[in-house]
């Protein structure tokens, strides 16, 4: 084991509250959706029976309708906003009224992969839990054909240009006084503007008024696009969980169809115009227009084409360390602030699995080597400058210490199967 090994364990339990993981301390001081399915990702190279109880933590505070939140605010913590006052979603404990990208199946199946016999029995008791949550996503998130977001927050790419376009429908002026915290521990800079916020805070305050009524929110809601980056990872996320189910003994013809009429939809996402996936304002029916690292998880859901490499190669070749969040050759392109436009080892990881399993090693190894230089150099932060390697955002960052011990490292002789 190496230095950066011990110490990226040493993130993951200096971030375990007894169950869950803390993206990082200070910043984001509760429970995560899918921060917390890449952290049982990392859990599992040394610790497999901590990795289940991190998914079984999770899936505890699934809705009763299938909706696994993006946030459980397990314990009171006054350095986060908007906290679980503001969502008022009435859930104990309480949580977020939102989702966010569905990793779980994906990541659960490559954590059985290895320890089958470990992981048999507990697997099983996830199971239907996926499958009830696999279930919400298409009932309430796919009425439009691919997957819809009710908030950009839902999309785990919060503020990437992606959403502007929706975004410049929401009104947020007439928001109550908020202070936020997120500011007050990383550079101001780095963080979306106060103009996002407010918009943020007004379709969290919705959702609040209507009682986190999803079908209510989807029909009427200030927000709702089509989200590339989530279709595809759930995409992949229902053959993974079909895989599972069968191996388990059970009829997965209901998975099947989810996936059938989900990759039927792909085709409402790709614009012409752009050569590429996009997203798309469901409200108004008009595509952001915006190429994103959302558009290069097609490789995850094996929905890549030749345009598409052409454009991964164009946006991978104009920076140096990872694959951008936004397109580099985009006037909304900043290298450092959040999800417009750095790189982050978390979807890195989600790329490298994608261009694996569609024959591409060499794509693989070259984002593992970059990544792996990002993290050598800088460590284990949350996001870095895809042009100068600039770390950026929070330190000691949970995902980031997985992503080192499940794919970054080099270490061939002992590649974990499945893995990138
Ligand atoms: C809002 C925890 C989360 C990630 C998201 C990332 C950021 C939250 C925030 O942090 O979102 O959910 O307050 O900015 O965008 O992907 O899960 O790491």
């Amino acid at each position: 084991m190496t230095d950066l090994d011990a110490q990226a364990r040493a993130i993951l339990r200096g971030n375990d509250k007894g169950g869950y993981t803390l993206p990082t301390h200070g910043l984001y001081p509760y429970q995560w959706n899918w921060d917390s399915v890449f952290a049982a990702w990392g859990f599992a190279t040394f610790d497999n029976s901590r990795a289940w109880d991190e998914l079984d933590t999770l899936m505890a505070s699934q809705w009763d309708t299938g909706m696994v939140p993006h946030i459980i605010f397990h314990q009171p913590d006054p350095g986060y906003f908007p906290g679980p006052d503001v969502w008022g979603t009435g859930q104990s404990p309480a949580t977020s009224g939102i989702s966010q990208p569905p990793v779980a199946a994906t990541l659960a199946r490559l954590i059985w992969d290895m320890d089958p016999q470990a992981g048999r029995d507990r697997i099983a008791v996830l199971y239907p839990k996926f499958v009830a949550w696999h279930r919400w996503w298409h009932k309430v998130r796919c009425t439009h054909g691919p997957v819809a977001i009710i908030h950009p927050w839902e999309s785990g790419r919060d503020n990437c240009p992606d959403w502007d376009i929706g975004m410049a429908g929401v009104d947020g002026t007439r928001v109550g006084p908020y202070t936020r915290r997120d500011t007050g521990h990383v550079n101001p800079d780095m963080r979306p503007t106060k103009e996002d916020y407010d918009r943020y805070i007004t379709m969290v305050e919705y959702g609040r008024s209507v009682d986190w009524d999803q079908d209510r929110i989807v029909a009427d809601g200030p927000f709702l696009m089509a989200d590339p980056g989530i279709t595809f990872i759930l995409l992949r996320a229902h053959d993974d969980l079909a895989a599972i189910g069968r191996a388990l003994g059970h009829d997965v013809s209901e998975i099947e169809g989810w996936a059938g009429a989900l990759r039927a939809a792909l085709p409402a996402l790709w614009n012409d115009k752009l050569g590429a996936y996009d997203a798309k304002d469901l409200r108004t029916d008009r595509f952001a227009g915006i190429l994103g690292s959302g558009a290069f998880l097609a490789y995850l859901a094996d929905a890549e084409n030749p345009a598409l490499d052409t454009q991964l190669m164009r946006v991978w070749n104009a920076v140096t360390y990872g694959i951008p969040s936004a397109d580099p050759e985009s006037v909304s392109f900043n290298p450092r602030k959040y999800w417009r436009g750095p790189t982050w080892p978390v979807v890195n990881a989600l790329l490298a699995l994608g261009f694996k399993g569609s024959g591409r090693t060499d794509l693989a190894e070259r984002l593992r080597s970059e990544t792996e230089t990002l993290i050598r150099q800088h460590g284990f932060y949350e996001y870095f400058d895809p042009l100068d390697a600039t770390p950026c955002g929070g330190a000691d960052f949970s995902w980031t210490a997985a992503i080192w011990l499940t794919w970054a490292r080099h270490h061939p002789d002992t590649a974990l199967k499945g893995a990138a």
